[in-house]
Order: C-alpha cells, then sequence, then structure tokens
C-alpha cells in the first residue's frame, strides 16, 4: 500500500515537530513547511535533525503569505492529509502586529484553501485547521465547547475566526473533507520562550542552576486549561482519521491560574512562592530565603485579556476515544527539568567553547 503523504505548516514549531515526528513513525511521508528565517530558532532544530536524518521527511522553506509557494508545494508531491498549523501565534503581539496577524494567519488559511480548490485537491486531501480557544474571549464562564458562542478578544483571535469559519464555509461548499481542531493551550519542552508556560519553567531552571534572575510576568490571574502537545498532536491527528469531518475541542477540563503555573515549576525545585503586594507589584518569595523571585510587570500586560479559559473535550473522548495522559503536574515538572538539562547543556557548551 502506497503510503499516505502529508504536507505540515509551521512545521518548525512545538506542535508542527512532534506531527512531523507522529507521522513518520506512523509510516507517513511528511512534507514541512517553514519559514526561512524561523529557521534559525531552538525548536526548529528538530526538523531540520529530521530533515537531514530522516528519508522521508522532505522541508520546503516558503511562507503562509505567498500564493506561488502554496500553489507550487501542493504540486510537488500528491497529498493526502494537509495539517495547516503556520501563522502568526503570539495574542500578546498581536495587538502590536494586528495587520500581519490578519494575514498570517486568517488571509494565510484562505490562501491554502483557494490553492487547494484551484488544483481540484478538495475530493483528494483532508484538511486540519489550527483552531484555538481563544475564540471564546472573555466572556467565557464554566466549561467551553463545541457549541458555546465564540467571543473573539484579540486581534489573533479574530483571524483564528476568519480561518474556522472558511474551513467550515471549504467544506460546506466543495465537499473538502476540512476540521477546525479547537485546541486549549498546549505546553512541552518544546514550547517557545514567549509563551508563558515556557518562560516561567526557564526562570525556575535557571535559578535552581544558581542564577540571579527574577521573572517579570504579567496577568498573575487568568487561568488557563493547559495540557501537553504530545497528547494534543496525537488528538489532531486522529481528527483527520474520523469517518465524517467534525470540528471537535481537545483541552483537559482543569483550569489553572499563571500563578499557580508558578507555583507548580518552583515547588518542582523545592522552592515554595509566597506571594505578597508591595504597590502595583506582587512578589513571590522563596519562603526559607527572602529573596525575589518574581515580580508583576504592567507593562507585560494586554489591551484586552481572556480571563477564564476551561475545556471540555467529553465529544473527542467519545467520538476519537482520545483521552489525555499525562497530567498537569507530570508537564510542568518535565519542562523544568528539560529546562535544567538544556541549559546545564549550554553552559557546558560555553565552557567547551574557548578550548576549542
Ligand atoms: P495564550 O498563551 O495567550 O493563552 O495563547 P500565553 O502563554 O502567551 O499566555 C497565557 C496567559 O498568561 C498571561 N501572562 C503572560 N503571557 C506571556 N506570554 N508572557 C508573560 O510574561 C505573561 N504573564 C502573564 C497572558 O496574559 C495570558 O492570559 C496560547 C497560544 O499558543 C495561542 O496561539 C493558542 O491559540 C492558545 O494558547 C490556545
Amino acid at each position: 500500500m502506497r503510503p499516505k503523504v502529508a504536507l505540515i505548516t509551521g512545521a518548525n514549531g512545538q506542535d508542527g515537530s512532534y506531527l512531523s515526528e507522529l507521522l513518520l513513525h506512523k509510516g507517513y511521508i511528511v512534507h514541512g513547511l517553514v519559514r526561512p528565517h524561523a529557521s534559525a530558532s531552538a525548536h526548529s532544530l528538530y526538523n531540520l535533525t529530521l530533515a537531514r536524518a530522516h528519508p522521508n521527511f522532505t522541508l520546503h522553506y516558503g511562507d503562509i503569505t505567498d500564493m506561488g509557494c502554496l500553489l507550487g508545494i501542493l504540486q510537488s508531491a500528491k497529498f493526502d492529509e494537509i495539517y495547516h498549523l503556520a501563522g502568526q501565534s503570539h495574542v500578546g503581539l498581536s495587538f502590536s502586529m494586528p495587520v500581519y496577524t490578519a494575514d498570517a494567519t486568517a488571509l494565510g488559511t484562505v490562501r491554502l484553501l483557494q490553492a487547494v480548490a484551484q488544483l481540484n485537491l478538495c475530493h483528494r486531501v483532508r484538511f486540519y485547521n489550527a483552531c484555538t480557544s481563544e475564540l471564546y474571549g472573555r466572556i467565557a464562564k464554566g466549561e467551553q465547547d463545541e457549541n458555546t458562542r465564540f467571543y473573539p478578544s484579540s486581534p489573533y483571535a479574530s483571524a483564528k475566526m476568519f480561518s474556522y469559519w472558511i474551513t467550515v464555509n471549504m467544506r460546506e461548499s466543495y465537499g473538502l473533507f476540512a476540521v477546525n481542531g479547537i485546541l486549549f493551550n498546549h505546553e512541552s519542552p518544546r514550547r517557545g520562550l514567549e509563551f508563558v508556560s515556557r518562560k516561567i519553567t526557564r526562570a525556575a531552571a535557571g535559578i535552581h542552576l544558581g542564577g540571579n534572575e527574577i521573572l517579570e510576568l504579567g496577568n498573575l490571574d487568568a487561568r488557563r486549561d493547559w495540557g501537553d502537545a504530545r497528547d494534543f498532536v496525537r488528538g489532531i491527528h486522529m481528527m483527520l482519521q474520523q469517518d465524517e469531518p467534525e470540528d471537535l475541542v481537545l483541552a483537559t477540563g482543569e483550569a489553572r491560574s499563571v500563578r499557580e503555573f508558578a507555583e507548580e515549576a518552583f515547588l518542582s525545585i523545592g522552592i515554595t512562592l509566597e506571594w505578597r503586594g508591595e504597590g502595583i507589584s506582587e512578589i513571590g518569595r522563596d519562603g526559607t530565603t527572602e529573596r525575589l523571585l518574581v515580580r508583576v510587570n504592567p507593562d507585560l500586560f494586554r489591551p484586552n485579556d481572556v480571563p477564564w479559559l476551561c475545556g471540555s473535550a467529553r465529544r473527542a473522548e467519545q467520538k476519537l476515544a482520545w483521552a489525555k495522559s499525562i497530567s498537569f503536574e507530570e508537564l510542568v515538572q518535565d519542562m523544568v527539568q528539560n529546562d535544567i538539562k538544556q541549559l546545564k547543556s549550554a553552559a557546558s557548551l560555553k565552557a567547551i567553547t574557548p578550548r576549542l
């Protein structure tokens, strides 16, 4: 039987790199689309290593804002599945780059879908669109699922809203097997350092190794449903194996605050944070030494932040037999331990380099 061929846009990101590995493991031929200037970032190294080491992985340099490039890639192989993960994915940054966010995240999706339609691939390929819990926005309360009202509260969420509906629209208009995965936050040791989870675990790791940094954070009270990216990537693949396309939520059903995330990360290295308000700052101290470890920086607050997100993945559990396998505590510990390892090897590299 011919192996399945998949295209992953944004293959250099956290999800793209795990998904590349998962599909290769399942015997797929995988093509990854990566922006040329993204290739220097740490997590894209996984893909560059893959590209060099795995005969079934092909790396394409290109951009989701370039229609010609998308048409060229879609014609370069007989794709069975397209996983569209590319876009500007930082919610905070989208407030200062709304036009670019719309171009990459909203128009990027319609460009790719239009390329699929133009090449008459609607009845050949299956299409996954990476959607987000941010669609529920600032009015979200209790648990959110596939039937909860959307209220996008950032340029990022508004762009994703468009990508959500254009995906539904292509499914209904042209019979494309297209699915929106509404994924709540999902983290891992490969998470970008610009997201709060990794920012926290990296700082905790540095402090554990004797660093004297102070971790600066924005809104400590925002609550998110934090799952593990490796669990979620399994779910993404399952979504394209459904008999009929259906948009599904992946989540853990547990909401924790940024403050709780920080507490858990520091606890994993034996530090209990004690929070004390001091003017506009809130300070977390190491209970034993009274050292200042965490400070609130008002500049890191977003113009509009989503206070609460907590998902119900009951439909995905039912339909796909998907289940999370990693707990919040295990995830945080894993991230901190990986950051400790990374920092140690970076330090040993630095120590070795001058002598080489
Ligand atoms: P989010 O993730 O916006 O939920 O989007 P992020 O980790 O950026 O923020 C989570 C919450 O933490 C608060 N916060 C901070 N955030 C960052 N980045 N840096 C800080 O210093 C900081 N301090 C507090 C934020 O205000 C927010 O409330 C992620 C992305 O991966 C999206 O692409 C994806 O769609 C959603 O998750 C699901």
